[in-house]
């Protein structure tokens, strides 16, 4: 079987899903918790950016770790490949099939399983969805310590297992950080579980932070259990236009010297992804918000910094003080700032919107990167000019496959969002981009994937990004958990020689 979508890899020797395989799933779920209609499974095969479609036949959602582990071990016995699915949200196609792998949708477990309201450790089900996490630890004062832009649809444990980055990093730091204990099922079927959740915990290696970022090739993560913070009583925002990009980075030296404690993120974008927003977008303009007519104000670049405290009178005070200082200094030139709750949701929605109108001529190609602050924004024009040399960028002439490249991102982070927009998935635009973007990251000391994961997409080019040595070590950690290679198989590495993928 060699999948349309993708010519150039071949289907490895796993086993073929039967009427017994569907039978022996029904018997473990049930039979309403087993689809096997071409249509219902489209939802499962193909990715939300409509970039990534496999063809499995078969989805099965299992209701509890127990039954995790029957299918697991039933799909090693008989070396049957699956794919581990939380909300289906990523964007590096490592959440769908390639070929007929099966789909194991943790959608069914969704459940809180306990929360301590001092520790503030939340133990819960890893199908439950981000949103639903958060308003939960909102009732008990409590917030979850990650927050995106998917957040409707995506998972807990898909967060976990794609080491999720997010709106709040910069504030309550990575998963590798908060995550105090998983459940996993290993490709084996054995519960791994640490869900114990200790603060610290010495006693040799830190075996749970392998499946942070793993992207469901050691396991399937079953339970989550989570650090989270207070909820900080008072947020603010502030959504400035800059001249420049020197003037990005200053302001973010400024707010971590000035708002410093109170500092919770700092996002910016330029003005061509808030064309794109506005493209798409039935809202004004943060800026131009005295002037219907404007669509988006001139500034190339935007930046939308956060606080959040415990004091309003506090926060609201220093960040006048050091809004003033900024913009009498020149360094910004516009701005707003959110006055409640309504329009803090609606600048941050602003914000979260972008990845999706990105997408919406057509198609896009998505990097994902970290790079050091001064280059950073370099890149964004270096493909512009590139994609123009090779005739094929116009926002305005339909003939050329690129509408435009827009950046944005998490500053406070280092991590560049590059989104080539596209009207349709070209090979010509692909080659352009491929593996161009990854060399110059590469040499520019950067990564190729800050947050989004390798997935399918980039699993060729881990090596522009780790170590020959940090590769085979990858390469030994997945065959000691995974010698048959079905969990996930044709994503984040190649697997190993006698399974190479045929180019
Ligand atoms: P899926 O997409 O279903 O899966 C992601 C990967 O994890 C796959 O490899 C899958 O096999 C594996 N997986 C899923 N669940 C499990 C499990 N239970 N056990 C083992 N493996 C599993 N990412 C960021 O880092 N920061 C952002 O700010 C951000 N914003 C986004 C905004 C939008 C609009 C969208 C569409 C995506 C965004 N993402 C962002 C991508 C991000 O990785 C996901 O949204 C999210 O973390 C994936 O969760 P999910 O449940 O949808 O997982
Ligand atoms: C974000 O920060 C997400 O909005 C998505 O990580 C980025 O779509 C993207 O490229
Ligand atoms: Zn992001």
């Amino acid at each position: 079987l060699t999948s349309e979508s993708y010519p150039q890899v071949h289907r490895l020797d796993f086993g073929q899903v039967t009427p017994k395989t569907v039978d022996f799933f029904k018997s473990v779920v049930g039979d309403s918790a087993v689809i096997t209609n071409e249509d219902d499974l489209l939802l499962y095969n193909e990715d939300q950016m409509r970039k990534y479609r496999g063809q499995s036949r078969v989805c099965v959602k299992p209701k509890n770790t127990q039954q995790v582990s029957e299918i697991v071990k039933y799909c090693n016995e008989n070396k049957l490949a699956l794919v581990p699915q939380g909300g289906n949200t990523g964007l590096v196609g490592g959440s769908v099939p390639v070929f007929d792998e099966i789909v194991l949708s943790l959608s069914s477990m969704d459940k809180v399983r306990s929360f301590d309201s001092t520790s503030g450790i939340l133990k819960a089900d890893a199908g439950l969805i981000l949103e639903n996490a958060d308003n939960f630890l909102a009732e008990n004062g409590y917030i979850f310590p990650l927050d995106l832009g998917a957040k409707g649809s995506c998972h807990i444990g898909g967060n976990v297992a794609a080491n999720a980055g997010g709106l709040r990093l910069l504030r309550y730091g990575s998963l590798h950080g908060s995550v105090l204990g998983l459940e996993v099922v290993l490709p084996d079927g054995t519960i791994y579980d640490s869900m114990n959740a200790l603060r610290k915990d010495n006693t040799g290696y830190d075996l749970k932070q392998l499946f942070i970022g793993s992207e469901g090739t050691l396991g399937v993560i079953t339970g989550v259990s989570i650090l989270c913070p207070s909820r900080p009583k008072a947020v603010n925002i502030a959504f400035l236009g800059l001249e420049s990009y020197d003037a990005v980075q200053e302001t973010f030296k400024r707010a971590k010297s000035e708002l410093c404690e109170i500092l919770s993120a700092f996002e910016f974008m330029d003005r061509q992804s808030q064309v794109q927003n506005k493209r798409f977008s039935k809202n004004t303009h943060p800026l131009a918000q005295d002037d219907p007519d404007v669509d988006v104000p001139e500034y190339p670049f935007y930046v939308l910094i956060e606080t959040s405290g415990s004091s309003k009178e506090h926060d609201d005070a220093k960040l006048e003080t050091f809004l003033e200082s900024i913009m009498e200094e020149g360094i910004v030139s516009d701005g707003v700032v959110s006055q409640d709750e309504t329009q803090l949701k609606a600048l941050w929605n602003w914000r979260e919107g972008i990845s999706e109108a990105s997408n919406m001529d057509g198609g896009v190609y998505k990097y994902d990167v970290s790079l050091p602050l001064p280059v950073m924004y370099d890149l964004i024009e270096v493909l512009r000019v590139r994609l123009d040399e090779h005739g094929l960028r116009s926002a305005s002439d339909a003939s050329k496959p690129v509408v435009d490249v827009v950046g944005y991102g998490h500053i406070g982070d280092g991590n560049l969002h590059v989104n080539v927009i596209v009207r349709e998935y070209s090979k010509t635009v692909e080659k352009c981009l491929e593996p161009f973007v990854y060399q110059w990251v590469s040499d520019h000391h950067g990564s190729i994937s800050a947050e989004h994961g390798l997935g399918f997409q980039k699993k060729n080019y881990v090596g522009y990004s780790k170590t020959d040595v940090e590769i085979a070590l990858m390469k030994q950690i997945k065959h000691k958990f995974d010698p048959q290679g079905i969990m996930n198989p044709y994503n984040i590495i190649r697997p190993d020689p006698e399974l190479e993928l045929s180019e």
